[in-house]
């Protein structure tokens, strides 16, 4: 076995990964991982993007792979690299993202034996990943390559594959590990470009039978990665006129029944009480608000969940039928179909107090620069050219409050898959070299310094990213839970306030910094950056403790506007 055929076998792969669809790949440096490195930058077809930090790479392969819909190839060297992999694995399998991963690793002989940078690869991910296998250390024989070919097949169509999720390939790769000589040709692929093996997903079925819902019925809906499918959605709600109460990654925020102000409705008793449905239709994942998953879980009414895969999310155990199929294959089965939604006064109803609320809850934002009031602000300047990447904790809950709904607003993006604040930076510059349009990422200052070296991407990789930064130096969403009144530890152990000066971060990795005292200023930062080919940081500086006020003086304002056409 020599570096011919490590490199022959290599260049099959990454050749047939391409045939496949695959046109995004993430590297990291290493010496063991280079066979791998230098044969995905060597097809031509596959845009690699140079990383430095495994912990990067992996989020970045997932930001791509998210916007696109399509799976990402990621590949790192031997030892802790490839442990650095596992959160964005994870955020992968809990968010049905395909990501391929690819570690390099010693081969047999050096395994458990003291050989460097040598740890247990094998299963390094554990469930996390859809699929694992542990690649041979082969000659190059025109059945290996048919062989290996078939391998980058399967490893594509099974992330790919509903659910999307990660694969992980562990690559034994033995010394040498460069090439001296060129590489004789190869024709093991397939005539006319195609792949090795095509893959044809079941076709889908349109769910039938079954008694078709009735009455008074709402849908909720929850992140969707077909990306169109939010918009027919909105369109079948507002004819059949069912409220649709829509999470802004369901990308169904639109049309005459969408019930955006969801979330503060449902905070309040009596109007949860008058207006229990008689059905719930439950597509995409269930979204953030603590209020609706409340409300959800105590209804003894009918609720019904659509998912592609078959997913069983319902934390409450209150589902009691399930549909596997897509959001449109629903859609499909209901247009035409005797879908007789109560009298009209039901979505009035809905549609009275959720005007009523939206516009009380922005009458108390006012115009002074706060948290919500950049949430609501991005939702009603970004267009529907643009994707708006949001972190989790404070953001991603004022997204859902605040985001107004808009027949043309940007597109949203989060990783909730396990929630976490890490790796964001890195997955909004995924997206924004999946070719997302302009992105603007909407980040707290705790997940910013968590992956500040995601900011290399901006200089390293040409990437332009408007990142505005909601700095309130520490963990604001803290302040709403009850660890809040544990005083003697709360400011330094929880709120975890760290001062940084995010100027500094910027002239480091090379962003533009600006830091707008108003609305106005604001709104211009951010139109003359998402249009523009640099990185900029727009810091908004809030205050933890104010913040925490502003909620609650904007929640009583909504509250008690609603009660006012129910009077
Ligand atoms: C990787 C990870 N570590 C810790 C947490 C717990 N956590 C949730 S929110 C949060 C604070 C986030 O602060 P910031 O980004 O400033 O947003 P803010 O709460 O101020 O809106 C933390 C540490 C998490 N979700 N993910
Ligand atoms: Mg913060």
């Amino acid at each position: 076995m020599t570096a011919t055929d490590t490199y022959r076998l290599l260049r099959a792969f990454c050749d047939e990964l391409a045939r496949c669809g695959l046109q995004h790949a993430c590297t990291a440096p290493g010496s063991r991982c280079a066979p791998i490195v230098l044969s995905l930058v060597r097809q031509p077809r596959i845009h690699s993007w140079s990383h430095l930090d495994e912990r990067c790479a992996g989020f970045f392969a997932l930001g791509a792979a998210k916007c696109s819909g399509r799976p990402v190839a990621v590949t790192c060297t031997s030892g802790t690299a490839a442990a650095n992999l596992a959160p964005a694995v994870i955020e992968a399998a809990h968010a049905r993202v395909p990501l391929i991963v690819l570690t390099a690793d010693r081969p047999p002989e050096l395994r458990e034996v003291g050989a460097g940078q040598t740890i247990d690869q094998v299963k390094l991910y554990g469930d996390a990943v859809k699929w694992f296998f542990e690649v041979g250390v082969d000659t190059a024989t025109p059945e290996t390559l048919r062989w290996i070919r078939t391998l980058a097949c399967r490893a594509y169509w099974t992330a790919a594959d509903g659910p999307p999720g990660p694969v992980h390939l562990n690559f034994p790769l033995r010394e040498p590990l460069i090439l001296d000589e060129s590489l004789p040709g190869d024709d093991t692929g397939r005539d006319g470009d195609r792949p090795y093996v095509t893959f044809d997903a079941p076709v889908e079925e349109v769910p039938s039978g079954g008694r078709h819902p009735f009455g008074r019925i709402v849908i909720v809906a929850g992140a969707e990665r077909d990306r169109f499918a939010g918009r027919e959605l909105a369109g079948f709600a507002a004819r059949a006129g069912i409220p649709l109460l829509a999470d802004p990654l369901s990308g169904a925020r639109h049309g005459s029944a969408v019930i955006a102000r969801y979330d503060v409705l449902l905070r309040d008793p009596q109007f949860a009480g008058a207006h229990r449905p008689e059905f719930v239709i439950r597509t995409g994942d269930l979204p953030t608000s603590k209020p609706l998953r409340a409300w959800l879980a105590g209804l003894d009414t009918a609720q019904i969940a659509i998912d592609p895969d078959g997913i069983w999310h319902d934390p409450a155990a209150v589902v009691g039928m399930r549909v596997h199929a897509t959001t449109r294959a629903l859609l499909d089965s209901l247009t035409g179909a005797e879908v007789i939604p109560s009298a009209p006064e039901w979505l009035a109803g809905w549609r009275a107090a959720d005007d009523a609320a939206g516009a009380a809850l922005a009458r108390s934002l006012g115009d002074e620069l706060s948290e919500p009031l950049v949430a609501q602000s991005l939702g009603e300047w970004l267009d529907a050219g643009t994707t708006l990447y949001v972190a989790s904790s404070m953001p991603i809950r004022d997204v859902e409050l605040f985001l107004p709904a808009r027949e043309d607003g940007p597109r949203v993006l989060s990783n909730r898959g396990a929630n976490g604040i890490d790796g964001t930076v890195s997955s909004a510059f995924g997206a924004a070299a999946a070719g997302a349009g302009p992105v603007v990422l909407l980040i707290g200052d705790v997940a910013l310094a968590h992956d500040v070296g995601g900011l290399l991407a901006a200089r390293r990789l040409g990437l332009p990213l408007t990142i505005v930064l909601l700095n309130n130096d520490g963990g604001g969403i803290f302040h709403f839970l009850p660890v809040a009144g544990e005083s003697d530890a709360f400011e330094q152990h929880v709120a975890t306030p760290h001062g940084l000066d995010f100027s500094h971060a910027a002239a480091l990795y090379g962003c533009a910094f600006e830091r707008p005292r108003t609305p106005g200023e604001l709104r211009g930062a951010v139109e003359r950056t998402t249009h523009g080919d640099a990185t900029t940081i727009i810091e908004v500086r809030t205050d933890r403790v104010e913040n925490l006020a502003l909620h609650r003086r904007a929640a009583e304002a909504a509250l008690a506007a609603i009660h006012e056409p129910l009077m």
